[in-house]
């Protein structure tokens, strides 16, 4: 396979790029694109050294498959041409998650709507991905009526210019600022921009995302997205009422049954979920299980993941694997 990482020097085409090589993807050319600023750069992988191309050259080397995590213009404006040229985008900003015409893929979950039609496919946001994973299980068991979810994000999900805030705080030096606040010592209840319904788009990705992953708009989600000053990996507190009561053994069971979710969950040896026990691993981690004692049939849980791996890189390669392995491109 061709494959161009477009965004390849930011901080999930760094981790895109690990992914590939450490699952061994079938590479044959690779193609790392970023912004004419980083033209002519090298990067290095599987011990080889590659030159980063700019936009407009990577579509004229045709790639059978472009790995995208470079924002949402970019995308907007650029996977269409990738996708004229007869590429198959994987896009990992928030450009075409909902529009209709494209699928929303968490492989685990929905990866069988994909055909070969599909020129553009969107990766969901990192928060979404974690909450779908330990739902989406649970659900088809006990059929959820309502989520009440809140975020504790990282740094690292705002980029570059976010980890680089908290370290200059951390290290007391003055630098420019990625949040309108400090963030060390802090929490800020303001993830992404804010929309006119009072909400912010982050908390807005929460509440759509899920229902178009599992296909299923009988539930409904509430979000409260929070940034917090963990350098990767987010946390997620939630909370879920299901139309069947459950038992608590079995919720355990299932969850551990589960392909990419990892049960961490015994008070007696303070054995939870932590960013940093998540930290470089593509498993989506849930402990604190619990039932909600306040209403019938609810559950509280918490679910922590690397928001980088699971949550961006490893969810876009996992979707270019089944499109090689179905023989989609
Ligand atoms: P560059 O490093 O040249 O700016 P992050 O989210 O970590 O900030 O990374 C964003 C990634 O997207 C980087 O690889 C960045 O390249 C790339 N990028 C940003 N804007 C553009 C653009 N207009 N065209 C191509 N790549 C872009
Ligand atoms: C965050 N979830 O942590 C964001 C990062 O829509 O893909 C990814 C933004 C997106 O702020």
């Amino acid at each position: 396979m061709k494959v161009a990482v477009v965004g390849a020097t930011g901080m999930v085409g760094e981790v895109m790029l690990k992914v590939l090589a450490e699952r061994n993807f079938p590479v044959t050319e690779l193609i790392p694109v970023a912004s004419e600023r980083s033209v002519g750069k090298k990067l290095n992988y599987k011990g080889e050294d590659y030159t980063v191309v700019g936009l407009e050259t990577a579509v004229s080397m045709k790639p059978d498959i472009a790995l995208f995590s470079a924002g949402g213009d970019t995308s907007l404006e650029w996977a269409p041409k990738f996708a004229e040229a007869g590429t198959t985008v994987v896009d990992n900003s928030s450009a075409w998650r909902m529009d209709p015409s494209k699928k929303l893929v968490v492989p685990e979950i929905n990866a069988s709507v994909l055909t070969k039609e599909d020129k553009i496919i969107a990766n969901p946001n990192c928060s979404t991905i974690q909450l779908v994973m330990a739902l989406n299980p649970l659900h088809k068991k006990y059929k959820m009526k309502r989520v009440v979810v809140s975020t504790y994000q990282s740094v690292s999900g705002t980029g570059v210019k976010a980890v680089r805030q908290l370290e200059n705080e951390i290290a007391g030096v003055e630098g420019e600022m990625a949040y309108p606040y400090p963030i060390g010592r802090n929490a800020l209840p303001h993830c992404d921009v804010f929309l006119d319904n009072g909400y912010t788009k982050e908390e807005m990705k929460l509440a759509r995302e899920p229902q178009k992953i599992m296909d299923d708009k009988t539930f409904s989600v509430s979000a409260t997205a929070v940034r917090i000053p963990t350098a990767g990996g987010h946390s997620e507190s939630v909370n879920v009422e299901f139309e069947n009561d459950f038992d608590l053994a079995e919720v355990r069971q299932l969850l551990s049954e589960t392909p990419g979710v990892v049960v961490q969950d015994n008070t007696a040896t303070n054995s939870y979920p932590m960013p940093i026990f998540a930290h470089d691993k593509d498993e989506v981690f849930v402990g604190r299980i619990r039932r909600d004692e306040t209403q019938p049939n609810s559950l509280n849980m918490w679910i922590v993941a690397d928001n980088l791996r699971k949550g961006a890189a490893t969810n876009t390669v996992q979707i270019a694997e089944y499109l090689v392995e179905k023989e989609l491109i």
